[in-house]
């Protein structure tokens, strides 16, 4: 055991909602970040190891079988090992067999070895509606949403507007978390789902750091020397549709380390020397208004 803890990003959603393709994202524009990814994937052959286009990874692959079912035998295995050799990389990315639920494997963000990160859970535009209504599988499909802290709308270039949304009526049947959707290569995955802030510096900086780009804005906000209480407060009250925010807060207790992931708030403590930073927010394009007020709201009240 290195004492390091490392984030733990889950990655699920039913057969073919893009898990991979989302994957091979996040490890093209990685920032140096080093991420060890497991896939599982279902059948005989691990077909999606294979998918995995990035070399640069430390790719760690799980012999077969659904991971939320089979916790005992080799996930279990993995993550010892892992929590082992946290000194290898920065970040773990478990890729869900498109039948497993989030949910558990998720819980082992709280394990030694690991810090929890995002549970995203991929949605298709062009199969969601037909797959909740499936007397087969809707079940899994809604109790897989159930578990995200971020939906991600996928294949949206698939359907046209009317499409979209009603994809988008379908999900939020099944959970309040925000819904993220764009151009699949354009979202800003590292900064949604890499755990660090990004920059230490000042504020320029971090906002230079995650441009905005089509379909999403983004804010750095400062919020340093305030109570911590009062930053959880105000972040209680975000616009609803913020995918993501974070930062090293320099509150009056001390540098709290803040995480926002969709609809999951966390606050930890951060060691007394850490470089603080402006909080940085990713929201998409139309909650742009929403949230100046918001963050008008927390200056008027400074
Ligand atoms: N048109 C379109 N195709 C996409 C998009 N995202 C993924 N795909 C395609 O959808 C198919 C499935 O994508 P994968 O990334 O393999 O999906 P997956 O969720 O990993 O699939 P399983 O692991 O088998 O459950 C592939 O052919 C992708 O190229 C998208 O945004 N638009
Ligand atoms: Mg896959």
């Amino acid at each position: 055991m290195t004492g390091r803890r490392v984030p733990l990003t889950v990655i699920g959603g039913y057969l073919g909602v893009g898990k991979t393709t989302l994957v091979n994202r996040l490890l093209s524009a990685t920032n140096g970040t080093r991420y060890a990814v497991l896939v599982n994937d279902l059948g005989a052959v691990n077909v999606d190891a294979e998918l995995l286009e990035s070399t640069g990874a430390d790719r760690i692959v799980l012999s077969n079988g659904c991971l939320c079912c089979s916790l005992a035998d080799g996930l279990t295995e993995v993550m010892f090992d892992l929590a082992d050799r946290t000194d290898e990389f920065d970040h773990v990315v478990i890729e869900l067999s498109g039948v497993g639920l989030p949910g558990p494997v998720a819980r082992w963000g709280r394990a030694p070895g690991f810090v929890p990160g995002t549970t995203l859970v991929l949605a298709a535009a062009d199969s969601v509606v037909d797959r909740l209504a499936d007397p087969l599988v809707g079940d899994t499909v809604r109790r897989q949403l159930a578990d995200a802290d971020l939906v991600v709308l996928t294949r949206t270039d698939l359907v046209d507007t009317a499409g979209a949304a009603v994809a988008r009526a379908a999900i939020a049947t099944t959970t309040d978390a925000p819904i993220a959707a764009g151009p699949s290569a354009e979202l800003p995955w590292s900064a949604i789902v890499e755990a660090a802030p990004p920059g230490v510096g000042a504020g320029s900086e971090v906002s230079d750091h995650v441009p905005a780009g089509p379909g999403f804005t983004t804010r750095a906000i400062d919020v340093s020397g305030a109570g911590i209480d009062d930053v959880r407060a105000w972040l209680e009250v975000r616009p609803a549709d913020v995918w993501r925010a974070k930062g090293v807060v320099g509150a009056a207790e001390g540098p709290h380390i803040v995480q926002v992931v969709g609809r999951r708030i966390e606050i930890s403590t951060a060691p007394e020397s850490a470089a603080t930073t402006p909080l940085v927010v990713i929201a998409p394009d139309e909650v742009g208004d929403a949230l100046d007020q918001w963050i008008d709201r927390w200056t008027a009240g400074r």
